[in-house]
């Protein structure tokens, strides 16, 4: 244990954070929790506004809690989060994926839909900001960013039929096992944790939700935040998935993998036309249509999925052809995503995503 702490700059309501946050407690790791300061620290260290971000004991600053993860699992190896047995380690990149990029929708629909938890989230906001004017313009541009995610009117009934059945394959999932790979927390739990304990835990009318109809989901969610970094569960031996996963694959292959998807071609055609000097793609490059449950979403155009959806792609291109057939065994309802093969890649320089070469 270094005798500096890290600083983790990060709020309680923040998706991001509580991703982040039980990683740091079940390694052990001595930190700091402190409010976000973005004007001395955030801004100057990252050229962006966004939370959390952590500073290492060396004056080093890691942003995007995909990296940040990474960087924190090859400082601190033990315990670790994250599998080195192929189908574990892809069904957890795989999960990270879906919480990250898919679970934002019925997040930012439970917050700020409902005048009760925007109310509760706009002070929230503004006792982590220490500013209500801030934090009024911070609710508003999230409360107006819903339709550019595909938060619409149209599309909300089918954003909380997935999460019904969402918290109810969970909550059969978490009455036999811990945590998602058996007894030992991963990356994929910590991802799990933005959506549903900073939002659908934390937020008035999801909260309700949580505690009428998914109680073995709260029961994980202070297991995920209070672990014990002396704890000895283990992940299911074999490189095994339990049997009560099977069902969250399947809802995450019919729902989150086709929009994963249409989002990465989406991106992928304006890069075949980009002007030969872009070589830093903006966040957002205009908007597609997509589907969910039989309904059409029109979205912004994110240059960030590709990003995350290199990770499980990577790993799973790094198998061996049985390991793949194995894992497309394993991982079944999600084939179509491992089939997927990018003509574009994104590296990221000094925070900022930037086209690479494809290898
Ligand atoms: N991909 C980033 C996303 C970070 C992020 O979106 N953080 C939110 C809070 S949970 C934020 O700061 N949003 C500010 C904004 O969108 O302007 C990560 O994984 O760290």
């Amino acid at each position: 244990m270094s005798a500096r702490p890290y600083r983790f700059y990060a709020a309680e309501v923040s998706y991001f954070s509580a991703k982040v946050r039980p990683a740091l407690r079940r390694k052990g790791v001595h930190y700091l929790e402190l409010l976000p300061d973005y004007r001395n620290v955030i801004l100057p260290r990252t050229g962006m506004a966004f939370i959390p971000i952590v500073v290492t004991p060396e004056n080093e600053t890691w942003q995007d809690t995909s990296d940040i993860l990474d960087a924190l699992e090859r400082r601190v190896p033990s315990p670790p989060l994250y599998p080195t047995t192929p189908v574990q380690r892809l069904a957890t990149l795989l999960l990270e994926l879906y919480a990250d990029e898919f679970l934002l929708l019925p997040a930012m629909h439970y917050r700020w839909d409902f005048a009760e938890s925007a109310a509760k989230a706009r002070v929230d906001f503004a006792a982590f900001l220490q500013s209500t004017g801030t934090a009024a313009r911070g609710a508003d541009a999230m409360q107006g960013s819903l339709p550019l995610l595909g938060v619409t009117p149209a599309t909300v009934a089918a954003i909380e039929a997935h999460t019904r059945e969402l918290l109810d394959v969970l909550s059969a999932h978490f009455a036999v096992h811990p945590y998602l790979l058996g007894g030992r927390m991963s990356l994929a739990d910590c991802a799990l944790m933005g959506p549903l304990y900073a939002h659908l835990y934390l937020d008035a009318v999801p909260g309700r939700l949580l505690r009428e109809t998914a109680v073995p989901v709260c029961q994980w969610i202070e297991r995920m935040n209070h672990p014990d970094p002396d704890a000895a569960g283990e992940w299911l031996d074999d490189d095994v998935l339990a049997p009560t996963l099977a069902p969250l694959l399947r809802l995450v292959g019919a729902d989150a993998v086709p929009m994963i998807l249409d989002a990465a071609r989406a991106f992928e055609s304006w890069a075949d036309e980009r002007p030969g000097d872009a070589d830093e793609p903006p966040r957002a490059v205009g908007s597609h249509a997509t589907r969910l449950r039989g309904v059409e979403v029109h979205r912004y155009t994110s240059s960030y999925t590709l990003w995350m959806l290199q990770r499980p792609l990577d790993a799973y291109r790094a198998l061996a052809a049985d390991a793949r057939a194995a894992a497309n065994r394993a991982l079944a309802g999600c084939e179509a995503l491992l089939a997927y093969v990018p003509r574009h890649r994104l590296a990221k320089r000094r925070f900022k995503l930037a086209f690479d070469r494809v290898t």
